[in-house]
């Protein structure tokens, strides 16, 4: 049993999380008719509002508090309740990341940080939003601080022995976490914030630009690594099978601690100011990136095919059978990696310099990152709320829940099929992302993206449905399903490893890797974008 305290700080961080996708999630869809020329806002609302309102509220919003609602319930499962100091801290993180939430949306709806989710300069948000956005992120230290205190007493108090898979994965992400912020926090402090307040003139855009990067890329993985964590953490459990390798898992996250920073300019491959061999070099990294997520693949098949085998599967394939496909905690996450195939492979794409000229500011890339994020990780996510709400409200999910959550998967799964797939298809012919307007006067160029556009709008429908269901779903069984109890599945390891290699819990060693892999990536390019900038840009409002 959860102790209540404990559970009801994992629920506060659904509530506002699932309250987020809601309105979200809504916004996403009148996107898709607004561009599709279905309908036209009201006055009060211009498009390039309500795509920052969708952007910070699901990638932002939604994504933070999940993430940090199933962190705190896998690592108290795995190491004991919180001590009362540390649960005191994860609450003044809570409040913090609300208030920051607060503030920047209300901010959005009155139209005065009409910026979009990466607020790029030149344009100008009041300073109240960058605000918030830095109460968000001082939010989430205050989380990291309870989650990797309960670690460190946690291995005080256990000398000698490895420490839970699922907590040392929730440190990895928190240390990649703690070093990506560096970037957006130095952009907001001693960028955004002096220059939307008026005390500096000008800023230094492209400077900018890599310090949000610097963050970006790696925020990118702060919403996967949760995800994976449930799929070598969790998944093997609930298939009846084994964690392949709690080695590998390790090392596969220690490895994105590397890898996922120092390659930014993936982002900015097509902006000037920055030199052919850094985009290069940084390229390189980005193709080591994607190593981990192949190990990933290589452990989750081997952990089916175990699965499959211990229940009796001959052949080469006959795992697949055995594999529990009525069970929605399965088939969400299992739906997940199999969008992560085309998925990693248009990432691939994207980071190949010179197709990415192709595909850059086109709303393929929007295609792209609503399969990795939008289909890959929600997916998982939406497969963990049902076994971890139950969980922590001591109800079980019953049979028709079950049957009903797979209706609203496969909706979730063919509504961004369908949308996905015209996005990825219409930014090939070079229909741009972030425009309002995509028939451009009966323009010649953009006679074949209208009927893109329309298949998107029918998949952002059957998308906002799926929300529809699964918002009715998880109130049920927070509220009104049975009482009982759900479990929390953690996989035990196919071959128990009672020692690791000691490099693999020396944390020390790795951080250092990775700064310096950092400072290699950034340090020349980075002076260079300061001492050979261009004039600094005032701010401009477009909207
Ligand atoms: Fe990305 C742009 C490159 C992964 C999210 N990306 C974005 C943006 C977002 C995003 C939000 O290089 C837009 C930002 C903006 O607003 O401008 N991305 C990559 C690369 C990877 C990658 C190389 N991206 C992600 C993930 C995201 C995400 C993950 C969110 C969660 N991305 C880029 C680049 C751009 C970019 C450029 C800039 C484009 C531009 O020009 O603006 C890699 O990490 C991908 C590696 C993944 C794999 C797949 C492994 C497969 C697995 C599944 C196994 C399946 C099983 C199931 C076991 C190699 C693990 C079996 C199934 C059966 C059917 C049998
Ligand atoms: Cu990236």
């Amino acid at each position: 049993m959860v102790n209540a305290l404990d559970a009801r700080l994992s629920m506060y961080h659904f509530y506002t999380a699932f309250a987020a996708l809601l309105i979200g999630g809504f916004f996403g869809l009148l996107q898709t008719l607004v561009r599709s020329e279905q309908l036209t806002l009201p006055v009060e609302l211009n498009y390039y509002q309500v795509l920052t309102a969708h952007g910070v509220l699901l990638a932002l919003v939604f994504t933070t508090f999940f993430i940090f609602g199933f962190m705190y319930a896998g690592v108290v499962k795995t190491t004991g309740e919180f001590a009362s100091h540390r649960r005191k801290a994860a609450w003044v993180g809570f409040v913090l990341m609300l208030t920051g939430t607060i503030m920047a949306i209300t901010l959005i709806l009155m139209n005065k940080a009409t910026v979009l989710y990466t607020f790029y300069a030149p344009l100008q948000a009041s300073p109240f939003f960058y605000i918030g956005l830095a109460f968000i992120i001082v939010g989430t230290y205050f989380a990291a601080y309870a989650i990797i205190s309960q670690y460190r007493s946690w291995r005080k108090e256990h000398k000698g022995e490895k420490s839970p898979l699922f907590t040392f994965m929730a440190v990895a992400t928190l240390a990649l976490w703690l070093i990506a912020t560096i970037g957006v926090v130095t952009a907001v402090t001693l960028q955004f914030i002096p220059w939307s307040f008026g005390w500096t003139e000008t800023i230094n855009v492209a400077l900018s630009r890599t310090l949000f990067w610097f963050f970006g890329h790696p925020l990118v993985y702060f919403w996967l690594l949760p995800a994976y964590m449930a799929w070598y953490v969790t998944v093997p459990k609930i298939i009846g099978g084994k964690i392949f390798s709690d080695s590998l898992a390790r090392l596969a996250f220690l490895l994105f601690i590397l890898f996922s920073i120092p390659v930014g300019f993936h982002h900015q491959l097509l902006e000037p100011g920055i030199s052919e061999v850094w985009k290069y070099v940084q390229v390189v990294l980005t193709f080591a990136v994607i190593i981990p997520s192949l190990m990933t693949a290589f452990a989750m098949f081997a952990s089916f095919e175990i699965a499959g085998r211990e229940k009796g599967a001959t052949g080469l394939l006959g795992w697949f059978k055995k594999l529990p496909w009525s069970d929605v905690r399965f088939i969400a996450p299992f739906i997940g990696m199999a969008f992560f195939i085309p998925a990693g492979a248009g990432g691939i794409i994207n980071a190949s310099h010179q197709m990415n000229q192709v595909v850059h500011n086109t709303i393929w890339v929007t295609g792209h990152f609503h399969i990795t994020i939008g289909a890959t990780v929600i997916l998982t996510f939406f497969g963990i709320s049902y076994w971890l709400i139950p969980h922590l409200k001591g109800r079980v999910l019953t049979k028709h829940i079950n049957n009903l959550g797979k209706y609203q998967i496969v909706l979730w799964t063919v509504g961004m099929f369908i949308m996905s797939a015209a996005m990825h298809f219409s930014g090939l012919s070079g229909n741009p992302r972030r425009t309002q307007i995509t028939s451009y006067n009966g323009h010649e160029a953009a006679a074949s993206w209208g009927s893109y556009e329309v298949a998107m709008s029918v998949g952002g429908t059957l998308l906002l449905f799926s929300i529809f269901l699964f918002i009715g779903l998880m109130i049920n069984l927070a509220f009104f399903a049975p009482k009982g109890s759900e479990e929390f599945p953690i996989g035990e390891e196919f071959e128990e490893t009672h020692k690791l290699p000691k490099l693999l819990e020396n944390w020390k060693v790795w951080i250092a890797i990775a700064i310096l892999l950092i400072l290699i990536a950034y340090t020349i390019p980075v002076i260079d974008l300061i001492q050979d900038a261009p004039p600094g840009s005032p701010g401009y409002q477009f909207w």
